[in-house]
C-alpha cells in the first residue's frame, strides 16, 4: 500500500536538480562570509523579498528566534496571535532565550488579528508595564489552515505599528503560498514589515533552511545572533544551492498543491463524518474536524493503518499539507480511504 503522507510540506525531498545543484555548489567558510553560494541565496532572497539583505539560518524557528532577539531588549513585550507558530511551536524560545513578554492577540479563522484589538493590546508608557516592542505576523497563517494576509491588511497594521513607534516582523515561513494565491509578489507582501522570514524548506522542496531579510544595518545584527545561537553553518553552500532552486524554479509549481489542497477539501466535505468549510482552503492547508462520536487523535491513528498520514494539532482538529510529494491521484486515493475507514468504523 501506498503511504500518502500528508503531515506536512516539510516532507518534500530535494529534487533532482537540486541534488546535482548541491553536489556541484562551489562553497567557502560562511562564517567567514567567504561562502559564494550562500552568498547568491541571500542576495536572491533579499531581492525577491523587496529587502536590502537576508541571513541564511537553518531553520524557520531560529529565524522567527533570531528576529525577535534583534528587534527587542529582555523585558520588552512582544504582540502576536493567539495562533501563531511562535508561540505555539517554537518551544517558548522568544520567552526563553529572548527574555520578552509574549502577549497574544486572539486571531480570527483568516490568520488576522483585528487592529482595534492590536491597539488595545499595545501598553502605555508607564513605569510599570513592559514596554510592546514588536508585533508578529504570519503569511500565510499555519492554524488558521493556510489562511492568506494581503497587502493591505498588512499595511493596515504597519500604519498602527508606525504610529506607536514599534516594529513588525513577519513569519512567512509560506509566504511564497500566499504570493501565489493572490498573484502578487512576495515584495508586495513583506513591504510593509520591517523583518521578514521564509522557508525553502517547506513546499518549495529544498532539504534545509530559511532565509531572514531586513535592512542590511538588521542582519549584520542578527548575523550576530545567529552565531550565538550556534547556526554559523561554514560550507554552507551545499544546502543552499538546492535554495537556490527552490527560488528559481519551484514557486510556480505552488498552485498544484493549492489545486490538490482544494480537491481534498471538497472532497472531504462529501464523506458524512467530517466536518469542514472547503470554501475557506486557500492555500496548501487543510484543516478539518471528524463529525462528534470521533476523536481527532482516533482518526489520525484509523489512517495511519490505512496508509494515510495527518497530524494533529490539538482539540477535535486534524491538519493536512498538500505537497509536491502528493499527486492528484493520491488525493482521490486518499479521499477513498478515509471514506471507506468511517463507513466501516460506523
Ligand atoms: N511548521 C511545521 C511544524 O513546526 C508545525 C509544519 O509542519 O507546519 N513558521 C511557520 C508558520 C511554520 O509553519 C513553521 C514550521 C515554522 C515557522 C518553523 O520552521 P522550521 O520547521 O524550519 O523550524
Amino acid at each position: 500500500m501506498k503511504i500518502i503522507d500528508l503531515r506536512s510540506d516539510t516532507i518534500t525531498v530535494p529534487t533532482a536538480e537540486m541534488r546535482r545543484a548541491m553536489y556541484e555548489a562551489e562553497v567557502g567558510d560562511d562564517v567567514y562570509g567567504e561562502d559564494p553560494t550562500v552568498n547568491r541565496l541571500e542576495q536572491l532572497a533579499a531581492n525577491m523579498l523587496g529587502k536590502e539583505a537576508a541571513l541564511f539560518t537553518p531553520s524557520g524557528t531560529m529565524s522567527n528566534l533570531i528576529a525577535v532577539l534583534t528587534h527587542t531588549h529582555p523585558g520588552e513585550e512582544i504582540i502576536l496571535g493567539s495562533e501563531a507558530h511562535i508561540f505555539w511551536y517554537e518551544v517558548g524560545g522568544a520567552s526563553t532565550l529572548g527574555g520578552v513578554v509574549m502577549r497574544t492577540v486572539p486571531n480570527d479563522p483568516g490568520g488576522r488579528m483585528d487592529p482595534g484589538a492590536i491597539e488595545e493590546a499595545i501598553r502605555p508608557r508607564n513605569v510599570h508595564q513592559p514596554q510592546t516592542t514588536l508585533l508578529c505576523l504570519e503569511n500565510t497563517h499555519n492554524r488558521c489552515s493556510g489562511a492568506v494576509l494581503t497587502a493591505d491588511y498588512t499595511a493596515t497594521v504597519a500604519e498602527i505599528a508606525r504610529r506607536h513607534d514599534f516594529r513588525i516582523h513577519l513569519d512567512g515561513a509560506r509566504i511564497f503560498n500566499a504570493a501565489v494565491a493572490l498573484g502578487v509578489p512576495a515584495s508586495e507582501l513583506a513591504r510593509p514589515v520591517n523583518s521578514v522570514c521564509f522557508c525553502v524548506s517547506k513546499g518549495l522542496s529544498a532539504p534545509v533552511g530559511s532565509l531572514l531579510c531586513s535592512t542590511r544595518d538588521f542582519v549584520e545584527r542578527a548575523r550576530k545572533w545567529r552565531k550565538m545561537l550556534g547556526g554559523g553553518m561554514r560550507q554552507a553552500g551545499n544546502i543552499a544551492a538546492a535554495g537556490i532552486i527552490a527560488l528559481q524554479k519551484m514557486i510556480d509549481r505552488l498552485a498544484e498543491d493549492h489545486a490538490n489542497a482544494r480537491r481534498l477539501a471538497y472532497g472531504l466535505a462529501n464523506i458524512p463524518r467530517i466536518v469542514i468549510s472547503p470554501e475557506r482552503i486557500q492555500t496548501n492547508i487543510v484543516v478539518f474536524e471528524p463529525a462528534p462520536g470521533l476523536s481527532a487523535p482516533d482518526f489520525v491513528q484509523t489512517m495511519n493503518t490505512q496508509g494515510v498520514q495527518f497530524s494533529y494539532p490539538g482539540g477535535r482538529r486534524v491538519r493536512a499539507v498538500t505537497n509536491r510529494m502528493v499527486s492528484a491521484a493520491d488525493i482521490e486515493e486518499a479521499l477513498n480511504r478515509v471514506d471507506l475507514a468511517l463507513k466501516k468504523s460506523s
